[in-house]
């Protein structure tokens, strides 16, 4: 890549992010005794916009991060104020989020899982450590037998949604849920700790592939953050 212009594509990105509040856990929370939940913030897109090509290409990368999950966040932030909701950080929510309105339900979720799958996401991919090829050899049988059973889940979720590898005590499980849902929220059929995530709805790949979903995953595959999902595990 160009290095100019890939400067300029940081400084882009950088430029629309309106972050005041780091990612909330539960340390942090115990650390400073918040109570409530405030803010949701975009993450910094830890890369340029084009530098997920040729598998997910610079206009979808652009309009994604900009348009669609800086609205998730700016309707979340509202719905916050307007519902008064005070949750002592995001995983509560999640967990109590039949409460409140399919608002906050839909853009928490759009807010929570865009700056997740960003993270799953590197220029390039990164390979897969020991830690996490060994839990999907335990649970899957084979590295290929879960690439097919995590592209069957992406590719069968009927209309708009998410395809996830979740943690659930101490097995692996792939599944999808539909619109912003996620699987930490307690309105949802599939559950657990969110592994790695891929983002189905059309505005993900349509630009791209147009009706050709599964060759969207199966590109998804070559810039998978290995790395990062083993800090999840
Ligand atoms: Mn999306």
């Amino acid at each position: 890549m160009n290095r100019r212009k890939f400067i300029a594509d940081s400084a882009k990105a950088t430029a629309v992010t309106f972050v005041t509040v780091p990612m909330i856990n539960d340390e942090v929370f115990a650390a400073v005794e918040c109570k409530e939940l405030t803010q949701f913030s975009q993450i910094a897109l830890p890369y340029s916009f084009d530098s997920l090509e040729p598998y997910i290409d610079k206009e979808t990368m652009n309009i994604h991060y900009t348009k669609h999950h800086a609205a998730y966040v700016k309707n979340i932030n509202e719905a916050i104020v307007s519902e008064n909701i005070k949750e002592k950080n995001e995983n509560a929510l999640f967990k109590n989020i039949d409460k409140y309105s399919s608002k906050a339900r839909n853009n928490a979720g759009g807010a929570w899982n865009h700056n997740f799958f960003w993270e799953c996401m590197t220029p390039g991919g990164k390979a897969m450590p020991t830690k996490v090829s060994d839990a999907i050899l335990a649970n899957f049988g084979s590295i290929d037998a879960f690439k097919e059973e995590f592209a069957k889940a992406a590719a069968t979720r009927f209309g708009s949604g998410w395809a996830w590898l979740v943690k659930d005590g101490n097995s692996l499980k792939i599944g999808s849920t539909p619109n912003q849902d996620n699987p930490l929220m307690n309105v949802s059929d599939f559950k657990g700790k969110p592994l790695l995530a891929l983002d189905v709805w059309e505005h993900a790949y349509y630009l791209h592939y147009q009706n050709r979903r599964p060759d969207y995953i199966k590109a998804f595959w070559n810039v998978v953050d290995w790395e990062f999902v083993a800090k999840q595990l």
